[in-house]
C-alpha cells in the first residue's frame, strides 16, 4: 500500500510538472496498468470526497446572513488538477452579499499539496500570494498547502468587489489555480455559478 502511494504520488507530481511547462491535461488513464485494488493515477483519497455533491459547494448557514461554502481542491482533471470544484481560471464564481458570514470548508483529496486564500482577483497573477484580504479568510500554512486533509475558516464579507479563491502554494494561482469571488451590494442571497450553468441559490 504505501509503496502504491509513493507511485502515485510520483505519477501526480509528473504530471504536475509537466502541466505547468506546458499547459496539457496530464496523461491520467494509467488503468490498464494498474493493479485491480490500486488508486487511480492521480491518487485521490476518495473517502475525503465520498459523499461530497455539487449541491453542497453551497449551503445555507445556521443562522442569518451566514452561507457555507464546500471549496475541493483537485475535484476533477481540469487544469491539471489544479481547479477548485472543477473549475480553475475563474471559471466558477461565487457570489457573496456583503456583511455575511461565510463558513469555508476546504478539502483537498489528492497528493499534491494546494490551499486556499481569499485575495483580490487582481492578486491573482502575482507569484508569491499576499496576506488574506478579509481577516482569518485563508487556510492554515497556505504558501506550504497539503494534502490528503481538510481544513475550515470564517470571515466576514465586509467590503464590495472582486476577489478569488486562490491557491496559495506558490505559482499556482499564477496557473490558474482560482475561482471568482463577488461580494456584492445588491445581491439578496449566496449564488454559485459554474461554468456555463446558471447561477444556483444554497438549496
Ligand atoms: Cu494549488
Amino acid at each position: 500500500m504505501k509503496l502504491t502511494c509513493l507511485l502515485a504520488f510520483g505519477v501526480a507530481l509528473t504530471g504536475y510538472a509537466a502541466d505547468s511547462a506546458k499547459p496539457v491535461a496530464p496523461a491520467t488513464d494509467h488503468s490498464h496498468t494498474a493493479a485491480p485494488d490500486a488508486p487511480p493515477a492521480s491518487g485521490l483519497k476518495h473517502e475525503l470526497i465520498a459523499r461530497v455533491k455539487e449541491a453542497d459547494f453551497l449551503k445555507p448557514g445556521d443562522r442569518a446572513k451566514t452561507v457555507k461554502l464546500l471549496i475541493v481542491a483537485t475535484w476533477s482533471d481540469d487544469n491539471g488538477g489544479m481547479n477548485f470544484n472543477g473549475y480553475s481560471k475563474g471559471g466558477a464564481l461565487y457570489t457573496i452579499p456583503k456583511g455575511w458570514i461565510v463558513e469555508v470548508t476546504y478539502i483537498n483529496p489528492g497528493p499534491v499539496p494546494h490551499s486556499l486564500i481569499v485575495i483580490e482577483k487582481a492578486a491573482v497573477k502575482k507569484l508569491q500570494m499576499p496576506e488574506p484580504y478579509f481577516k482569518g479568510a485563508a487556510v492554515p500554512n497556505h504558501l506550504q498547502g497539503m494534502s490528503y486533509d481538510k481544513a475550515t475558516f470564517t470571515f466576514t464579507a465586509d467590503e464590495v468587489g472582486e476577489f478569488a479563491f486562490a491557491c496559495g502554494f506558490p505559482t499556482h494561482a499564477l496557473n490558474g489555480h482560482w475561482i471568482g469571488l463577488e461580494i456584492s451590494a445588491v445581491a439578496k442571497e449566496p449564488t454559485l455559478k459554474l461554468g456555463d450553468q446558471p447561477a444556483m441559490k444554497a438549496p
